[in-house]
């Protein structure tokens, strides 16, 4: 047990990591609270990460060609192996997958806003990949130099695939832009049902955002919500320029005092309400995810047992059967063709 001296002391070493910007490793003595915020802000993420899997699964099957249904498939397998390395993150913190995701189906934990909002055409592939990828990356490049090691070392990894995700959806939309009117209509249209939900993905504007001024503080967040979301409006507007669509904002313009965009206001109410619960795939999304989970129970069950026997055979000074016997990797791949 500690002393309140050696609390002190302890405390006093964490705040010089952070004001060197150094990292705080799993087993570094840490603040409750930082640990608790972490544990938000990672499940949080990881859940998005496999719940983002749903909206661009429901076309691997009505994929246009071969190669679009390859594409799609490896890109939205890279969605799991994020989710889990951001769950092996959590765990470094002392709490199991398997809570988190107990949490996430009985709503107690949240994932992003983006993912409640239905794909109702193949252009909605590329407009994911080209807005939804490209608020992740805005929003997670600051995030691979977070205080904590093991989120930023995830991030630099999930950075690299999530811009060749932004890429794929970039050059999808070129390619039906430039076929015929009927694809450049659904890119338009695509683009307008998701460019207001992509600017939702950054979160409430600061001054309604009661967690960012902590997290900055403690070097979790390296950026506020606003500043990540004017840096993805001001990215994105030259992108659809070439594109040659036109982002649904009236108030959209080039501020030349500031060398900024200026653009409307999010409808907060809608975010909020999307945020609570009630968007339009909310419940679909949740009751998805808990049958892929029920379902998934028995790999789980058998992997353990399996791992179990192993260490007894290794006990009893009997060779392992593989190299690979943990839950892990079985439990994985249970994960990836369930989600
Ligand atoms: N949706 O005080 P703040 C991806 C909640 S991954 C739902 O500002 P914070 C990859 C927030 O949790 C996308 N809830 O909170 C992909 C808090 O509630 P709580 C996910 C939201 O944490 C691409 C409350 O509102 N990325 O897209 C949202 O300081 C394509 C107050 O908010 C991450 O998670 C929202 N949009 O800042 C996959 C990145 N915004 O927990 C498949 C890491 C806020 O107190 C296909 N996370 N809330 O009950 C972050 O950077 C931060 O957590 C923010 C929110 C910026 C999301």
């Amino acid at each position: 047990m500690t002393s309140a001296v050696d609390e002190a002391g302890l405390e006093a070493h964490f705040e010089a990591t952070i004001a060197h910007k150094d990292r705080i490793e799993p087993r570094d003595w840490m603040p409750e609270k930082y640990r608790r915020t972490l544990v938000r802000q990672i499940a949080q993420h990881a859940h998005s990460e496999i719940i983002g899997m749903q909206p661009e699964g429901n076309w691997i099957s009505r994929a246009p060609s071969l190669r679009r249904k390859a594409i799609l498939l490896a890109k939205v397998q890279d969605e799991a192996g994020h989710g889990l390395y951001l769950y092996s993150a959590t765990e470094t913190l002392g709490v199991t997958r398997t809570e988190l995701t107990e949490r996430l189906i009985s709503g107690a934990q949240k994932y992003s806003s983006i993912f409640n909002y239905p794909t109702l055409s193949y252009a909605d592939v590329g407009t994911i990949g080209w807005l939804v990828d490209g608020a992740a990356i805005c929003n997670q490049v600051p995030l691979c130099r977070t205080s904590f090691g093991p989120y930023g070392r995830a991030m630099i990894r999930i950075c690299k695939e999530e811009s060749f995700h932004q890429r794929q959806g970039y050059e999808l939309l070129m390619t039906m832009m430039r076929g015929t009117d009927e694809q450049r209509a659904m890119v338009q249209e695509s683009v307008d049902r998701f460019w207001w939900p992509s600017l939702m993905m950054f979160g409430p504007p600061d001054e309604a955002s009661p967690n960012t001024a902590q997290s900055m503080a403690w070097g979790i967040k390296t950026h506020t919500n606003d500043e990540l979301r004017r840096r993805f409006v001001d990215m994105t507007v030259p992108q659809a320029e070439a594109l040659g669509v036109t982002l649904p904002d009236p108030d959209l313009a080039w501020n030349e005092e500031r060398q900024a965009h200026d653009f409307g206001e999010v409808d907060w109410d809608e975010f909020w309400k999307v945020v609570g619960g009630d968007g339009p795939c909310n419940a679909q999304r949740v009751a998805h995810r808990k049958k892929a989970w029920d379902d998934g129970a028995w790999v789980r069950e058998a992997a353990t047992a399996f791992a179990r026997k192993q260490e007894e055979t290794a006990d009893h000074g009997g060779a392992p059967t593989t190299p690979t016997t943990s839950a892990g990797p079985a439990s994985r791949t249970a994960e990836e063709e369930t989600a």
